[in-house]
């Protein structure tokens, strides 16, 4: 068996409300979509860069030409069809991780479907189902957060996640204490604070919140430690954990006490179980992160989800709650439980929806060794 064919398209998807964090506000998402062709037989993955680099260096147009120029030859030139030769081939290129787990999504997706597996079968997952939480972005006022909050306590999240960002924080925190009580509760700054702002930041632990994450730039493991030894409530790193090597140096350092999972952000599920393997060991908790994926990348997400360690509710919500139209039917919805089942299908093991992929494609590539 070898790759026959490997398809990029770009997609722009709207979402259902718009999204707002420390670094800005969007109302879609336009990503990569990888597929993988083996004799009739397709893997998919996502890419969850997007246009611009606010969350990380990559965007999409980084990531096409890394994709374009660089992985897909590789594969063809080595015959590459599994995961774990494609992850030991790539090491040596620097960063572009986004681009990097795209294309190792899509590679497992397509190894599981050949071997009729779920992939968390093949990932040895020990769930049926993961606790899901949700991220609700910074909105105009406090009152439309407070009413958003309640209408997802109300759908059955297990947590909600808000996103702080200078001026949109304490005071914010404390409306949200003082109108909901003691819910499960945990805030999120995307790295728009600076150690000028420990004072403040410290303030936070008067709402016990189960956790805070990404207080400070991805490449500020120092701060992080020292906000750490002055704060009660757990930090969260999600920036700055980019391999098992920065997770351990994090540790080392005590500059969190929660590790936030993203495959894109560590560059694929080899990466993602080494990193969840070693917190394991450790006694450090991890969760899964989401980019507001379609729902390709969240199934995957699921999958990743279903490892034993992911013991914290997982930004991982319903269809419904990010896309008017997702490309995959049904759309991943919450259980009573607060809780999302995991396919027990072949590979991601959801019905993607390709006529919905065509409408949403602005841009489209095909490969051919
Ligand atoms: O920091 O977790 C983040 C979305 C885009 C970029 C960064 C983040 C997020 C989220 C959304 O919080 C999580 C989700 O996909 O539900
Ligand atoms: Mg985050």
């Amino acid at each position: 068996m070898a790759i026959d064919r490997v398809e990029l398209a770009l997609l722009e998807l709207p979402y259902v409300h718009f999204f707002e964090t420390s670094f800005g506000r969007e109302t879609g998402k336009t990503f990569i979509l990888v597929k993988v062709f083996d004799e009739g037989e397709c893997g998919y993955g996502e890419v969850v860069a997007d246009q611009l680099p606010l969350y990380s260096y990559e965007t999409n147009s980084t990531a096409w030409i890394i994709l374009k120029e660089l992985l897909i030859p590789l594969i063809f030139k080595k015959f590459i069809t599994s995961p774990e030769e494609y992850y030991a081939a790539i090491q040596k290129f620097k960063g572009h991780f986004m681009a990097k787990a795209g294309l190792e999504l899509a590679l497992w997706d397509l190894q599981a479907k050949k071997r009729g597996l779920p992939l968390w079968k093949l990932y040895k997952g020990t769930k049926q189902e993961i606790p899901s939480g949700v991220s609700v972005g910074i909105q105009d006022s406090t009152e439309e957060l407070l009413e958003r909050i309640l209408s997802f306590l109300e759908e059955g999240y297990q947590r909600i996640k808000v996103k702080i960002k200078p001026g949109w924080d304490v005071d914010v925190c404390r409306r949200i204490r003082e109108a909901l009580g003691d819910i499960p509760l945990q805030a999120d700054a995307n790295g728009g604070y600076s150690v000028a702002d420990m004072d403040l930041l410290i303030k936070l632990d008067r709402f016990r919140l189960q956790m805070l994450e990404q207080p400070f730039p991805a490449y500020d493991l120092w701060d992080h430690h020292k906000l750490q030894k002055e704060m009660r409530t757990p930090l969260c790193l999600d920036e700055s954990v980019i391999s098992a090597e920065s997770v351990r140096q994090a540790l080392e350092m005590g500059s969190c006490r929660i590790v936030n999972i993203k495959v894109g952000r560590v560059g694929g599920i080899v990466e993602a179980v080494k990193i969840h393997d070693y917190c394991q060991e450790k006694g450090i908790p991890v969760w899964c992160g989401g980019m507001l994926e379609s729902g390709i990348g969240r199934a995957h997400n699921l999958h990743l989800a279903t490892l034993p360690n992911f013991r914290l509710p997982n930004d991982l919500s319903a269809s419904k709650r990010y896309y008017k139209e997702d490309l995959i039917e049904p759309g991943i919805d919450i259980t009573q439980r607060g809780t999302i089942e995991v396919p027990d299908l072949p590979g991601i093991g959801v019905a993607v929806q390709e006529d919905r992929i065509t409408k949403a494609t602005i841009k489209r590539e095909v490969f051919t060794p």
